[in-house]
């Protein structure tokens, strides 16, 4: 059994049900350039996490636990992108514009690969989604079901939207959630403690949250 010091109380799985899920963590959100950057974002924030988040992918590895990649990005002829979010607010850049790394937030281009220094490796299922949550319009669910996974621990960018979206989606599909607080990062600092906040309050309402070394410790144990 793995037991995870956590707020609100302590996470409990076996090992054969836990995964982790690490969102979005491409140059599109991280580098300058890319379209964090082009909605008027600070990105240099979002790097501070990639050692921490190097840490957790490195721990599962070593345990032989699952960890599952996402990528939020859209197909090149933008079939699965609506304009709702195509076409919200006055960006400098919009998804599928030609940007300095290539169409923002298209599949095959260099913005929207994980970075370098988390590259995915063999074995380890990278999900395309055309949302801020993995669930819509992907096969995720079934994934996680086709492995046994009921337990997810989240890290990634960015904490209140792609992050908490895809643990709430989670939650009410019935997987018990924990979020890394230290492998995940927000342009809004105010956003990230809220968010942390929310997901915790009213005894774990959307589920857990522990840093970094605290699941790396129970893993070990
Ligand atoms: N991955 C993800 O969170 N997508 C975003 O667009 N996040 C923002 O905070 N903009």
């Amino acid at each position: 059994m793995i037991e995870i010091p956590a707020d609100p109380f302590v996470f409990r799985c076996a090992p054969a049900t836990l995964g982790l899920v690490v969102i979005d963590m491409q140059r599109d959100f991280i580098e300058p350039g890319g379209f964090g950057e082009s909605l008027g974002n600070d990105v240099a924030r979002l790097g501070a996490i990639v050692p921490t988040v190097a840490r957790l992918l490195a721990g599962f590895r070593a345990a032989g636990l699952p960890v599952i990649h996402t990528r939020e990005c859209h197909k090149p002829d933008l079939s699965d992108l609506p304009s709702s979010k195509r076409d919200r607010g006055a960006p400098s850049l919009r998804i599928g514009d030609p940007g300095p790394m290539g169409r923002i937030l298209v599949a095959g281009e260099p913005g929207a690969e994980i970075i370098p220094e988390l590259a995915p490796i063999a074995g380890e299922p990278v999900l395309d989604k055309p949302g801020k949550g993995a669930f819509c319009n992907t096969g995720f669910e079934d994934l996680l079901t086709a492995r046994g996974l009921r337990h997810l621990i989240l890290a990634g960018v960015t904490t209140e939207v792609c992050v908490q979206t895809t643990m709430r989606e989670a939650n009410d599909r019935g997987f018990d959630c924990l979020l890394a607080t230290d492998a995940t990062e927000s342009y809004f600092p105010a956003f990230k403690a809220a968010t942390i906040q929310m997901i915790t309050a009213q005894g774990g309402i959307v589920g857990w949250a522990a840093p970094t070394q605290a699941i790396l410790g129970a893993l070990d144990a």
